[in-house]
């Protein structure tokens, strides 16, 4: 029997004309684990849940069923609109800790309160692609992060890249417009491999750096378990003085970064539709908790002045090696949701949730986005009492006001006052709360004048210097993959003018990969480059931006299949299985049959997995160990060679026993590196597993 939990009453200061009568008690009873009787909604006994009430056992259906009508009528409407962008996301729950005070910054509790736990629910997202899109598309991710603090919910609601593609709000629409499926035809989904994303960017110069990241392996991650965040604009942080810091904030993943190849990525979207949120479910389920550091990158404004960039431009980041990043606690997700469409599809996040010490800055892009989510929960939610639904309720502290009233109220308030200010507590009655200066929100006190102008800071005109600095700090694998991306995308794009414009573009941020992309589009001469109206400088370059050097060579939290056949080796499976968990990976037994195989001993071993379904592109590492005639059928198996012939262009590490010769030679694979022997090599092989093979890259992808 399904159950329904009652919504958490929310917690109000008692005997405040704030404070609600019956919620969650009396005037809420659901169905609880164990009730057994079947209701309609309002509590009506059901006696079948299998026929609708006819006239006659072959006549029509009466209108009467009020039964059927009922749930029919619910079934039609369970649906809400889906975000307009992020559409495409999963959630988990946790907690935050705070390990390091920033009290001389801020007065917001948390974080300043050494120690104490903060609970939080996280949403990961997709950008462009529907609700039911693929997880791993070539995308920017969204990490969304509702901490219920004591002071109110504080929701960073930020990406896994620090830079966003425009410098102001007025253009979302339009960016948006322009990465979705094409508005005539409705395709493509969740990519943006397509003429209107890159006719847009190409007439955007100010989106050139966010185009670097996109078309590197960022957009590409492993596991959300596995990439960082960032909250992109520039914040304020306000003591209890109301003196101000800028801050930007990080989030670095304790499993440290790492992304998938794009062939590879494709090939998993095939595989598997639900590949991260499946992936993140299960790490939470099974205990390995996924877990993040949260850093701060802390300035004054002298310091924001002498920068050669403006810190109110989202286009621009602050490389860590000029400001460095300071780590302050520490963001653990050990739940899963109980239910996806309560928590995880209402959780209603906005940038304008601050706890009193946060504040905005004047990033004229956070200036637009603390009027879109406000307005975008009406559509979404349908009511402005969206507050009221468990996830998006404030945990950590009370809450009490006068707004009242308003489609699905929850709340049954009780008392006169729905004012203020009133005098009713001088009458004996309840007046109800009343604002704090002293501890409630106060916004920077930053003094404003100017034309009202409609125009860009001057600041704000330089396009490509960081996009340079982004291209030129990458390692060379990393500078191919981008190339590879960008020549596959523009080989996308129909239109050969908006190719070229792309190239002129990229002229400013690096000849070398201007050129490189040309040759890969087959173009014989680069057209000029584009007028700019600043041309770009040479930053010292940021290590710090790579992924690769950010891969960490470990076990932990990735996972290892090894194929077996009948009549393999019992022992050599127990050991490699062994020597990989023991270094921290999950182990899957995957056979051509999900019933399990029968050892060289006799003895019989269960399968996680059947090949046809569990192919290589959803592992790390693979194994290999097959008997000579469990090798034979193999090799009549398109899927056992393509688990081969994968794993090694996607550079993953492969053990095989003597018998699976003839597989690796039928799936081209050579005798390299990270290619070892089952019987002889456990260590060798946990070794090779907790790295990539970047040196076959050239072997196997020699365009990138
Ligand atoms: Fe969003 N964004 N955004 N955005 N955004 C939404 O809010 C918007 C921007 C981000 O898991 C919407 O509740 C505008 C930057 C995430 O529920 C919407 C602008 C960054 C999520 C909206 C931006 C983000 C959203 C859609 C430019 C990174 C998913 C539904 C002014 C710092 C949150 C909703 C979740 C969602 C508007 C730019 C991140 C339409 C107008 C920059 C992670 O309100």
């Amino acid at each position: 029997m399904s159950t329904r939990r009652p919504p958490s009453p929310p917690t109000k200061k008692p005997g405040t004309a704030g404070a609600t009568r019956g919620s969650g008690d009396e005037l809420h009873q659901r169905p609880r684990p164990g009730d057994a009787r079947l209701t309609t909604n309002l509590g009506a006994p059901l006696s079948d849940n299998q026929n609708s009430l006819r006239g006659g056992v072959r006549g029509p259906t009466l209108l009467e069923d009020f039964v059927l009508r009922e749930k029919i009528h619910h079934f039609d409407h369970e649906r809400i609109p889906e975000r307009i962008v992020h559409a495409r996301g999963s959630g988990a729950r946790g907690y935050f800790e705070l390990t390091s005070s920033l009290a001389k910054y801020t007065r917001a509790r948390v974080l300043t309160d050494v120690g104490t736990r903060t609970e939080v629910f996280v949403r990961f997202s997709t950008v462009a692609g529907g609700a039911g899109s693929v997880d791993t598309p070539r995308d920017v991710r969204g990490f969304a992060v509702k901490f219920y603090t004591t002071e109110g919910n504080w929701d960073l609601v930020g990406n896994n890249i620090p830079v966003f593609f425009i410098q102001d709000a007025m253009k979302f629409p339009d960016l948006v417009h322009a990465v979705k499926m094409e508005a005539d035809r409705g395709y493509p989904q969740a990519g943006s491999a397509h003429d209107t994303f890159w006719d847009f960017v190409s007439l955007m110069p100010e989106a050139t750096h966010m185009v670097m990241w996109a078309m590197s392996d960022r957009t590409l991650p492993r596991s959300l378990r596995m990439m960082e965040g960032f909250g992109v604009h520039t914040f304020r942080l306000l003591d209890a003085n109301d003196r101000s810091t800028f801050v930007k904030f990080h989030w670095r993943p304790r499993l440290g970064l790492q992304s998938t190849c794009w062939d590879e990525a494709v090939k998993i979207a095939g595989a598997d539709n639900d590949y991260h949120r499946r992936d993140l479910h299960e790490a939470i389920a099974r205990g390995a908790y996924p877990e993040w550091q949260l850093g701060v990158q802390l300035l004054t404004q002298e310091q924001a002045d002498a920068l050669p960039f403006d810190i109110l431009d989202a286009t621009k980041l602050i490389p860590e090696e000029v400001v460095p990043v300071r780590v302050v606690g520490r963001l653990v997700l050990d739940r899963n949701p109980d239910n996806f469409f309560a928590e995880t599809e209402q959780v209603a996040f906005l940038p304008t949730n601050l706890p009193p010490g946060i504040d905005f800055s004047d990033d004229p892009l956070l200036q637009g986005r603390t009027f879109s989510y406000l307005d975008t929960q009406l559509s979404r939610l349908g009511s402005p009492n969206w507050p009221q639904l468990p996830v998006n309720q404030p945990k950590g502290c009370p809450f009490a006001n006068f707004q009242r009233d308003g489609q699905m109220q929850t709340q049954v308030f009780t008392g006169r006052a729905n004012y203020e200010p009133n005098s009713l507590a001088t009458a004996g009655e309840e007046g109800g709360p009343r604002p704090d200066f002293r501890s409630g929100f106060r916004s920077a006190p930053a003094a404003v004048e100017g034309t009202k102008i409609r125009a860009r800071a001057e600041s704000f005109a330089d396009h490509y210097s960081q996009a340079r600095l982004f291209y030129r700090s990458q390692s060379e694998v990393e500078q191919g993959h981008l190339v590879a991306a960008t020549v596959f995308e523009l080989s996308k794009v129909t239109l050969t003018h908006v190719r070229l414009r792309m190239l002129s573009n990229l002229r400013h941020v690096d000849e070398q990969l201007a050129s490189r992309v040309a040759a890969g589009l087959g173009l014989a001469k680069l057209p000029p480059p584009a007028p700019t109206a600043v041309l770009p400088q040479d930053l010292p370059l940021s290590p710090a931006l790579r992924l690769i050097d950010k891969y960490p060579a470990t076990l932990e939290g990735r996972t290892v299949a090894l194929l077996v056949t009948n009549g393999a080796d019992g022992a050599v499976v127990q050991r490699l299985r062994g020597g990989c968990e023991k270094a921290g990976a999950r182990v899957l037994i995957v056979a051509q049959k999900v019933g399990g195989v029968t050892l060289a001993d006799g003895s019989h071993l269960p399968v996680d997995g059947q090949l046809a379904g569990t192919p290589s592109v959803l592992m790390d590492a693979i194994g290999v160990i097959a008997s000579a005639a469990g090798c034979a059928d193999l090799l009549a198996d398109t899927a056992a060679v393509e688990f081969l012939s994968q794993a090694f262009a996607h550079l993953k590490a492969i053990a095989h026993s003597a018998d699976a010769q003839p597989l690796l030679d039928k799936a081209g694979v050579p005798a390299t590196s990270g290619v070892v022997s089952a019987e002889r090599g456990t260590a060798a092989f946990v070794n090779a597993a907790a790295r990539r093979q970047w040196d076959r890259e050239p072997t196997v992808r020699p365009g990138a």
